[in-house]
């Protein structure tokens, strides 16, 4: 079978709810010792955003769409230690993570989190629905270089804002590169929040952070 078909053999059993065969698909994965983070991005990231948009047609209730995020979620617990275990280019930094308050949304977040550690940086992942006050006191307390805050919501996006504001108004804005990340921030969003930057997916928030750290 070609890496593209088991992809879309992932997502598909993603979109069926078939917690079962993803779990065997993630399992399958490590024993073939395939590129766990396209594994991750093209089969399960795939699958589950396709959930979202079922979801917004109006073909999926948010039972689904929460079972979805379950099942993903179980099968990233299995990949992402793995992905850990495969070190290389490593890195020097801090970076606190968290998704803002109001925002349960965590995949996409840890795994940006697990990328960023398996490149040598020391990730304090603070979890989703965290404060801003909690975020900074983390960054602040374990002298992190970059804080990265993620956003799936509409109106949990003005978090970030916040975030910024309060660094800014602390007189600490300097201290750290601040970067955003969640499917519905832009580069128009970063520009009107004064943040470093953000990225669209895991490589991208490396790359990102590499980068910055110059
Ligand atoms: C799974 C999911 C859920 C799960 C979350 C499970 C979990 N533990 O995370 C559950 C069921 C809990 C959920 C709940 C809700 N959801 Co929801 N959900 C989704 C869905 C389908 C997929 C999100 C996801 O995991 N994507 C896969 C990952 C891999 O991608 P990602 O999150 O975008 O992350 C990547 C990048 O964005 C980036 N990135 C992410 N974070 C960061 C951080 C940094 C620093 C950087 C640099 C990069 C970065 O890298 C990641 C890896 O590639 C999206 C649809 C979508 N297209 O996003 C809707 C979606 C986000 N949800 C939506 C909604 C409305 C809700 C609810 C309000 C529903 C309800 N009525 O209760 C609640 C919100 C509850 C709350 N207070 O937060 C809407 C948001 C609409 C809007 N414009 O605001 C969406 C867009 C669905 C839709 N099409 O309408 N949801």
């Amino acid at each position: 079978m070609s890496q593209e078909s088991f992809y879309k053999e992932i997502s598909e059993a993603i979109v069926s709810l078939d917690r079962e065969k993803a779990i065997s698909f993630a399992k399958k994965a490590i024993e073939e010792n395939m590129n766990l983070l396209d594994v991750v991005e093209k089969g399960f990231g795939a699958g589950i955003r396709r959930i979202g948009e079922l979801w917004e047609e109006g073909e999926f209730f948010l039972p689904e769409l929460m079972l979805g995020g379950n099942i993903v979620q179980e099968s990233m617990e299995i990949l992402l230690p793995f992905l850990k275990a495969n070190k290389e280019d490593i890195m020097s930094g801090k970076v606190v993570i968290a998704t803002i308050e109001g925002d349960i949304h965590s995949i996409g977040k840890t795994i940006v989190a697990t990328m960023l550690s398996a490149n040598g940086f020391e990730v304090y992942d603070l979890g989703a629905d965290v404060s801003a006050e909690k975020i900074i006191n983390t960054a602040l307390e374990k002298n992190a270089n970059i804080i990265g805050v993620s956003a799936l919501l509409t109106t949990t996006m003005i978090g970030q804002k916040k975030l910024i504001e309060i660094l800014q108004d602390k007189g600490i804005r300097d201290k750290f590169k601040v970067i955003l990340g969640g499917a519905p921030v832009t580069q128009n969003w970063v520009n009107e929040c004064q943040a470093d930057g953000y990225a669209d997916n895991a490589i991208e928030a490396v790359k990102l952070i590499k980068k910055l750290m110059d």
